[in-house]
């Protein structure tokens, strides 16, 4: 007893240390001049951003050796979370707010004549994820350091990470991101932990002194992967979780045998190959693109994060494997880590000399398995050609894996072979393929949906053969969003507001935001939350201004959908609205008509040609609204170029209407519908994903709700006819004839037609004009609570209010508990 509260003690200094303002000013002077070579007589910005980070990142070196000390010496179970993407963003702000040096840190650039708003602007984002997927990562992570929890992440430290974006004549362009040229301070490279990862080669079998089978995967083109470890500070609670990101080198040996042949420079190319791996992040999000480079980044992080867990475990139990699977827990974010199941089994048995029984066992006890889509094209299948020649060790566990699998199938439904077929890991047919699903549902103990409607489809649709066999493998755990980054930090407005009101627990316990609910009612206070928002909105109408040229009006309703462009996520629904609000306008139809402007932003995967033609179609028709004369005043749209996570901490505080208006049942969960209700947006949406949970929370009177179910559609496929509903109403008419007729692309004929043809089509996946009625009168109720401030900012407050249940600690808090089986080491 003794001895835990000197260590407490230790770590409360340590915590009270990091206030020190002598102590930061000193820091920073001392980087400055040492560290970096600089005068401090005129120090640049970005040396000051730079001393300011390392003076940082050294008080979060002392608190990450305590945190991995303590965890160790806990002897509790671990969590590895395997993902090919960690959308981390910016990360000064995140770590002087969780240290509780804000007011040292401020106070020192003060005698520089900075701030601390000018530094973190200077910090390039971590882009290393697309979306939704790769930010939830980001949060998870938060939430575990915040909850004290032993999870390291583990991901890939691309040198280019999410393209940048500009817009060449309505046009996306893509720049590549090298967001590392000016260095990583935020990043320890460990050497000391390089592991060595195969490619390529064949199997040879041999029998060993005992008698025994063995496998040796032989004559292999090697690849080193170095770690970069980057601290992941709880919210001012003492603990630094990591990130692991591995780079790929190439092995030293590789270029001997050339050298000396004198092939100097086909042993240099040979390097590039090996450092290929962790070049660039694939920038599609919603389908598979079956490159060779794809498959081998995925393994390439696998292998070595599993061989990392398996040389710790080593180092403390020996190659005593039997209580491995209760002291370790995989979680696989998607597909993208699914070669982690036929790893785990090859590193088990053929390195460290288990039998499969035992292996199978173990693998089956510690990988789980999240879902986060319910698009068939997304589905991730690898041609069984490829993975023979690039893993032909896993191509051969994989295959023993389905035979094992579908013995167990047949002995349960002996008569039904094409159930066998249908769940089978490798697709038969001419050009087989790998079924990664079904390869991480086989595998795993858990398997996951990212909200309630999405597991219900998960089990129903997708992978209901598997629901049926193993109904208590599946389980929802519905996506959340940390209120640090995206409340506190984004919003400090809000932030402080909502502190005086209610005091500040709710930072690291978010249901007790659920207490403004009765300020709603206090008209000073609905006035101060109206006037934060507005100091919200005037710092983003000024970004829009300097990126777009466009000015929004202060008293405009702010209208907004970002997110990655897709037709599932109909931006295209948003531009309709547009077009019909642009023609009332000019009939003069504008009797109660509140000003809007709409921005859109967000990123097409550079080989998705519909998604980069809807991002032509909003600024053409951007262009169009905003240089006629009686819209102003009245309406305006914009593209905001480059949406990515610094944008949305700067879009969220100041939005006030949120889009999310997917067709039903296409959308697993959403996020970025989270972080706008935390920030007192009103969501108009469709019962989709996490939408339907946000409306049961918030309450049906606080939400604007249109369109059909994930049922209605399914139903309407089977006869949907939109020529008829646009024949049939007036005005979706009137919107069709202004997009066919080259009103908005006057000078380029005939490019829209893609889109327009789509629209009409009984084949549209999407049901646009399905919905299109119901958005527009939905958007008209908008427009009418818009009119009554009181009213408006009533249910704004509601909204924040309600959003406690969306914080990504309720949602690891369940993970911790219903999957994962770990408690806090504090
Ligand atoms: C796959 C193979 C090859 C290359 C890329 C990919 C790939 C990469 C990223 C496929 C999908 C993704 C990302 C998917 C994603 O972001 N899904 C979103 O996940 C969110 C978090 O659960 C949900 O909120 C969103 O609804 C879901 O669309």
């Amino acid at each position: 007893m003794a001895n835990v509260l000197h260590k407490t003690s230790i770590d409360k200094t340590r915590r009270e240390a990091g206030n020190c303002l002598a102590g930061i000013e000193s820091e920073i002077y001392r980087h400055l001049n040492f560290t970096l070579g600089h005068d401090d007589s005129d120090v640049e910005p970005c040396y000051l951003y730079r001393a300011l980070a390392i003076a940082v990142r050294d008080r979060l070196v002392a608190q990450w050796k305590v945190t991995r000390d303590r965890i160790a010496s806990s002897g509790q179970k671990r969590v590895s979370y395997l993902s090919l993407e960690f959308l981390i963003g910016r990360s000064l702000t995140n770590a002087v707010l969780n240290l509780n040096l804000e007011d040292s840190v401020r106070a020192a650039l003060n005698k520089y004549n900075s701030s601390l708003e000018e530094s973190a602007e200077l910090e390039h984002d971590a882009g290393l994820g697309n979306g939704g997927l790769g930010r939830l990562a980001a949060c998870f992570l938060d939430s575990c350091a915040n909850l004290q929890l032993p999870v390291v992440g583990y991901g890939i430290r691309y040198e280019y990470g999410m393209f940048h974006q500009h817009i060449e004549d309505g046009r996306q362009v893509e720049d590549p991101d090298h967001w590392l040229r000016d260095g990583n301070p935020w990043e320890l490279e460990r050497p000391e932990d390089t592991r060595r990862i195969h490619f390529y080669g064949h199997t040879e079998y041999f029998v060993d002194d005992t008698g025994k089978t063995c496998v040796h995967w032989a004559e292999t083109d090697d690849v080193l992967a170095v770690p970069h470890d980057m601290p992941i500070p709880g919210h001012s609670n003492g603990t630094v979780n990591t990130l692991r990101l591995w780079r790929s080198s190439a092995t030293d040996e590789f270029n001997l045998d050339e050298f000396n042949a004198g092939g100097y420079s086909e042993a240099v190319a040979e390097k590039n190959l090996a450092e290929q791996i962790s070049m660039v992040l694939y920038p599609n999000d919603s389908s598979e693109n079956g490159k060779e480079l794809r498959l081998k980044q995925q393994y390439f992080l696998v292998s070595a994060s599993l061989q990392d867990v398996i040389e710790e475990w080593i180092s403390i139990h020996g190659e005593d494997f039997d209580e491995f699977a209760s002291h370790n827990c995989f979680q696989l974010n998607d597909t993208h880590p699914a070669c982690a199941v036929p790893e785990l089994m090859r590193l088990l048995m053929d390195e460290h000399g288990l039998e499969w029984d035992d292996a199978w066992r173990i693998t089956r006890q510690c990988m789980a398995y999240t879902n986060h889509t319910l698009l068939p094209e997304a589905l991730e299948r690898w041609p069984v050609s490829l993975f023979s020649r690039l893993l032909p060790r896993l191509m051969e566990i994989i295959y023993e894996i389905d035979r094992q699998f579908r013995t167990q199938l047949a002995e349960l439904w002996p008569d039904d072979a094409a159930i066998r077929e249908r769940m089978s890991l490798v697709e038969g047919g001419h050009h087989p393929h790998v079924r990664m699903a079904y390869l991480a549902i086989v595998g795993s103990f858990s398997v996951n949906g990212v909200a309630g409607l999405h597991t219900e489809l998960l089990q129903s649709g997708l992978f209901a053969d598997f629901y049926k066999l193993w109904p208590s493998k599946f389980n929802n755990k519905t996506n959340g969003v940390t209120q640090r980054r995206w409340l506190s930090h984004c919003n400090p407005g809000l932030r402080d507001l909502i502190n005086e009101a209610i005091g500040s627990e709710w930072q690291s316990d978010l249901p007790k935001i659920s207490r403004l609910a009765s300020y709603a009612e206090d008209a000073a206070f609905r006035d101060r939350w109206h006037a934060v928002k507005q100091e919200n909105k005037g710092a983003l109408i000024r970004h829009v201004l300097e990126h777009t040229g466009v000015r929004f009006a202060e008293d405009a309703l702010l209208d907004v959908q970002v997110k990655r462009i897709h037709e599932y996520k109909r931006q295209l629904l948003n531009v309709l609205h547009v077009i019909h609000l642009y023609d009332r306008i000019c009939r003069g139809d504008v009797e109660g008509m509140v000003p809007r402007c709409v921005l859109i932003g967000g990123k097409a995967a550079p080989g998705y040609h519909v998604a980069k033609l809807i991002i032509k179609l909003i600024n053409d028709v951007s262009a169009v609204v905003n240089t006629e004369a009686k819209t102003d005043g009245l309406l305006k749209l914009v593209f905001l170029p480059n949406y990515c996570v610094s944008a949305m901490e700067k879009i969220c505080p100041a939005t006030e209407l949120s889009e999310q208006i997917s067709t039903a049942g296409k959308e697993a969960s959403g996020t970025g519908n989270m972080k706008f209700m935390m920030n007192g947006a009103l969501t108009i949406g469709t019962l989709d994903g996490a939408n339907i949970e946000i409306r049961d929370q918030v309450g049906e009177e606080n939400f604007f709700l249109f369109g059909m179910t994930a049922g209605e559609i399914a139903e309407t496929r089977q006869t949907y006819d939109p020529n008829s509903l646009i024949a049939e109403d007036e005005e979706i008419l009137r919107v069709m004839n202004l997009l066919e007729s080259g009103h908005f692309n006057a000078s380029e004929p005939g490019i829209f037609d893609i889109l327009t043809a789509g629209l009409r089509s009984a084949e549209d996946q999407w049901l646009t004009i399905a919905d299109l009625r119901s958005y527009i009168d939905a958007q008209r109720d908008v427009n009418k609570s818009y009119q009554d401030p009181n009213n408006w900012n009533r249910m704004s407050i509601m909204n924040t209010a309600a959003s406690g249940w969306f914080s990504s600690d309720r949602t690891i808090q369940q993970y911790a508990e219903e999957i994962w089986n770990v408690k806090s080491v504090n």
